[in-house]
């Protein structure tokens, strides 16, 4: 996959991270952001969309659904494919760490009942998504986090692993020699996986999991798990789900924020650039310091994509394409 660097800037508890938006490398080859229109009568289905460039993980979503699969089943195969990619430096095994050196993913999934199902914290368990399946469909709870969610992980069968890679390890090594305490210059990836479908029965839900940013304090834990703020299913509107800034994001409650605009009327385009306004809004002249973005499916099977800063793209994988487009953005000036 390509590499998205972002400068950083951003103030968490006290300590900056400083962000100046974008970009210092892009990929042209994607297209400007055109929304897949369906008319009521003609829904898309199936259809998986997922935040960045997450060609393998969108086909193999795809795959579960051609065979009759579950939309839940393909979201949490199409995240599972990522979380094993070490090449991803910022979901699962081969995440950047945190400010320590541990690697602690979040994740969540929605299913078409609007259960969820989510952990936090997590050090040693690559496919993250599939835990917080187990904390929806195994417990009476919806989070798990930390320890608590390792132990119930083991409990399940999940293998303990160390998800440090040599190549991340050598990432923090470098960051630490000038970002310790003091304003922190961080080079921040972002490629959190998102992921929405809709399965051949019309079903929707969602997924999202991510090693957080990197060089977070001990203990941080974003939106990507918080049901809401990262991931929202309502499988009678559509499903909404983020990237960024979890700081942001959480403020705003963005996902579910997108999946209320659209039960009013909106599409999932004019949904998603109205919660970038509101995170903009939020933010005040904050927004220019940190990247944001959504993406939206519908029942109907048309999708939307906003972000604040230019380069943030989304992968859509329909009958006739696996194909990744450039989201339309906030910032222009
Ligand atoms: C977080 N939203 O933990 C995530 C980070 C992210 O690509 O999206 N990275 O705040």
């Amino acid at each position: 996959m390509k590499r998205r660097i972002f400068l950083k800037k951003a103030t968490v508890s006290g300590l900056s991270i400083v962000a100046v938006n974008s970009l210092l490398s892009c990929d042209t080859s994607t297209n400007v952001s055109t929304p897949i229109i369906a008319s009521e009568s003609k829904a898309i289905k199936p259809i998986v969309i997922a935040t960045w460039r997450v060609p393998n993980a969108t086909a193999k979503a795809w795959e579960v659904l051609q065979n009759n699969g579950s939309s839940l089943d393909a979201v949490e195969q199409g995240c599972r494919e990522e979380e094993a990619a070490v090449t991803n430096q910022s979901v699962g095994k081969g995440g950047l760490p945190d400010r320590d050196g541990n690697v602690t993913l979040d994740a969540c999934i929605m299913n078409k009942e609007g259960d969820y199902g989510a952990v936090t914290a997590v050090q040693h368990i690559t496919h993250v998504i599939s835990l917080a399946r187990k904390v929806m469909e195994k417990t009476p709870h919806v989070i798990l986090t930390g320890n608590g969610a390792e132990k119930f992980a083991y409990e399940q069968g999940f293998e303990k692993e160390n998800l440090l890679t040599k190549s991340a390890k050598k990432a923090w090594e470098v960051w630490k020699k000038t970002a310790q305490y003091k304003p922190i210059i961080n080079i921040e990836n972002h490629d959190t996986i998102g992921m929405l479908a809709i399965d051949k029965k019309g079903d929707i839900a969602g997924g999202c999991t991510t090693s957080g940013l990197s060089y977070k304090m001990a203990g941080r834990v974003g939106d990507s798990a918080i049901i809401g703020s990262g991931l929202f299913i309502d499988n009678e509107v559509g499903g909404a789900t983020a990237t960024g800034m979890g700081e942001e994001v959480l403020k705003t409650v963005g996902s579910f924020l997108i999946v209320e605009l659209m039960r009013q009327g909106k599409t999932p385009q004019e949904a998603c650039e109205e919660a970038v306004q509101r995170v903009v809004k939020n933010a005040g002249n904050r927004y220019k310091d940190f990247q944001v973005g959504f993406i939206a499916l519908n029942k109907a099977g048309e999708i939307g994509s906003y972000c604040i800063h230019e380069w943030f793209n989304y992968q859509v994988h329909t009958a006739k394409e696996n194909k990744n487009y450039k989201s339309d953005y906030y910032n222009k000036a």
